[in-house]
């Protein structure tokens, strides 16, 4: 059994494209399930990495062990950045993924394509039981569509068009959303790190 490390979300979406992409390491992955009654802290931070940092080490104080936080989202430039480290909640509190994105469509209605650019950003935050702490971050560049399309991902996909894949990320299969995105981007960047402390160790 190799090192344990818990992913400090609730979000099942986030949950399978990690799991998927750090497949094949000698880690022992396992979730909030496995610790029930553990609450993670308000993310009150104003950046996602600050965010991210709550999360991990709100869990990690709490359980002893390693843990991985992601705190991502969608930022629009004609929107200022908005919806931002707001993007889970930009609808409202517990609003599901298809109020957000109608809202955004909403706040962007008649907003000409050349306006509608966006990028989905990652911050990933691994806190180790010494305390020790490292983020990692990505991010994917996208348009924000006037209409959804395609079944696959979660959150914002279905609106987010990448010119280069010339599909929106819900249309991407699991694999190829894995292959481009902000989460896959900073989860290279982690395996990296974890390659080399094992290494060195
Ligand atoms: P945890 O805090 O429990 O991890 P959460 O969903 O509340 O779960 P965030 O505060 O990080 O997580 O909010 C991220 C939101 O940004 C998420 O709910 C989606 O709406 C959006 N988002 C993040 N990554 C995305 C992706 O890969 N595709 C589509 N939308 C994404």
């Amino acid at each position: 059994m190799g090192t344990k490390i818990l992913l400090a979300t609730a979000n099942r979406g986030k949950i399978k494209e990690i799991k998927d992409i750090l497949e094949g390491l000698d880690l022992d992955i396992v979730t909030l399930d496995d610790y029930p009654g553990l609450s993670l802290p308000p993310e009150d931070g104003s950046t996602f990495r600050e965010n991210a940092l709550i999360k991990a080490r709100g869990a990690a104080s709490k359980t002893g062990v390693a843990v991985l936080a992601d705190d991502s989202g969608l930022e629009v430039d004609f929107l200022g950045g908005l919806p931002g480290i707001r993007s889970a909640r930009y609808a409202g509190t517990g609003a599901s993924d298809k109020e957000n994105w109608l809202k955004l469509l909403k706040e962007l209605e008649g907003v000409p394509e050349e306006k509608r650019r966006a990028r989905f950003r990652c911050a990933l935050a691994l806190v180790w039981p010494d305390g020790e702490e490292e983020v990692f971050e990505g991010s994917l560049d996208g348009v924000i569509l006037g209409e959804p399309r395609g079944g696959h991902g979660f959150g914002y996909d279905p609106v987010f068009f990448i010119p280069g894949m010339g599909k929106t990320a819900a249309e991407l299969t699991p694999n190829e959303k894995n292959s481009v995105s902000h989460r896959a981007k900073a989860l290279e960047k982690l395996k990296n790190r974890l390659e080399n402390r094992y290494k060195k160790s």
